[in-house]
């Protein structure tokens, strides 16, 4: 916890880790050498990442995302999101002979993967997610018929299975951490054999960023999370700061959403941003705090970062047989480490 000041001097407390993670990283660059390697227009399947910017941007760079694959070109290429996709959208785009780019986050794959061998298994999968949200759409259907999602706490009572003995719990990456962790108790008072993952299905990133904005909220009158509003790890943010004692939270695209009236009697503002926001927005927000008077930036750091993903498969391979280096990493110096996709 990071404690008050002892003079009312207004400061910001700056959340680190925050914004983009590995599979973000990748998912976006993946997007930006397509473009570069094939020349516009590049299909998208979804929004990359769940960023406003990032996809006004990339779309200004030639990209042209759709909801489906029935909305490409037969024959063309497309990049399907980080969020992941099920078997049926492969199936769907290889009936149109597209030409794919996944981009699925390796560490989304690996909770497919998770689903399939469970499923194989004939285990119930209670999959703790948002119904909806594209990254639960994709791990569900990997084994339709073996899963059921579970939204909340409140959903377990409705949960129905096949035999108690043989249920496992997975989870989409994004959720809180401690909110899942109270639907896997409740679950578990249900079903007393209850498996758990074989690991954390709650990524590195969302964790990370989760245990930072918990640190600075007690201290804070305000904190302002970047993100934007379909960004599930970014509104978790916002209800993580909440809970952890922050006077108010608010979740914004942009700088200029920051209401004056927000900063009335504050002191302590601190700053965060979702996974799947570049750190250029975190900037600007900076700059408009400073011009209020919160020129005093402290980072408040609870982990350091240094994960990074090899680019898809396919890409890669393109680019190496027209003889182009793989990229170097866009942020910090990072290990390399390769987590191939499914
Ligand atoms: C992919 C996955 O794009 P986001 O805002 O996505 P969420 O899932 O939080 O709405 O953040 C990056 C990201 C997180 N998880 C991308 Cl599976
Ligand atoms: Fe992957 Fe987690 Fe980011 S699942 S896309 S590393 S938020």
């Amino acid at each position: 916890m990071v404690t008050p000041t002892s003079t009312d001097a207004k400061r910001v407390l700056l959340a680190a880790p925050r914004g983009y993670c590995a599979g973000v990283d990748r998912a976006v660059i993946a997007v930006e050498k397509a473009l570069e390697h094939y020349g516009a227009p590049v299909y998208v399947r979804k929004e990359i990442v769940h960023n406003k910017y990032v996809v006004e941007t990339l779309s200004e760079r030639g990209a042209v995302f759709v909801d489906e694959t029935d909305e490409v070109p037969e024959g063309a290429r497309v990049v399907f999101s980080a969020h992941g996709v099920s078997p049926a959208v492969h199936a769907a785009a290889a009936a149109r002979s597209l030409q794919t780019i996944d981009a699925t986050c390796p560490l989304v794959t690996k909770v497919h993967k998770e689903a399939v061998r469970f499923a194989s298994d004939d285990f119930d999968i209670l999959l703790i997610g948002h119904t909806g949200h594209e990254e639960v759409e994709g791990t569900a259907g990997e084994a339709p018929d073996h899963i059921q999602v579970v939204n909340s706490p409140d959903d377990v009572d409705d949960v129905v299975v096949r035999d108690p003995d043989k249920v496992v719990w997975l989870s989409q990456t994004t959720l809180s951490v401690d909110e899942t962790m109270e639907t896997v108790r409740r679950l578990r008072e249900r079903f007393p054999s209850l498996q758990d993952p074989p690991s954390d299905d709650i990524c590195y990133a969302t964790q990370n960023r989760q245990v930072a904005v918990k640190k600075l909220a007690p201290a804070c009158d305000l904190v302002i999370v970047v993100g934007s509003a379909n960004s599930s790890n970014s509104v978790r943010l916002v209800e993580v700061a909440l809970d952890a004692g922050a006077r108010a939270s608010y979740r914004i695209d942009r700088a200029v959403e920051i209401d004056p009236a927000w900063l009335e009697g504050v002191t302590t503002v601190g700053v965060t941003s979702g996974a799947s926001v570049p750190e250029i927005l975190v900037r600007d927000v900076l700059d408009r705090l400073a011009e209020a008077g919160f020129g005093s930036v402290e980072e408040v750091r609870t982990a350091t970062e240094d994960l990074m993903f090899s680019l898809p498969r396919e890409l890669r391979a393109d680019l190496k047989a027209a003889g182009q280096a793989p990229p170097r990493p866009t942020r910090g110096a990072r290990r390399a480490i390769t987590v191939e996709p499914v």
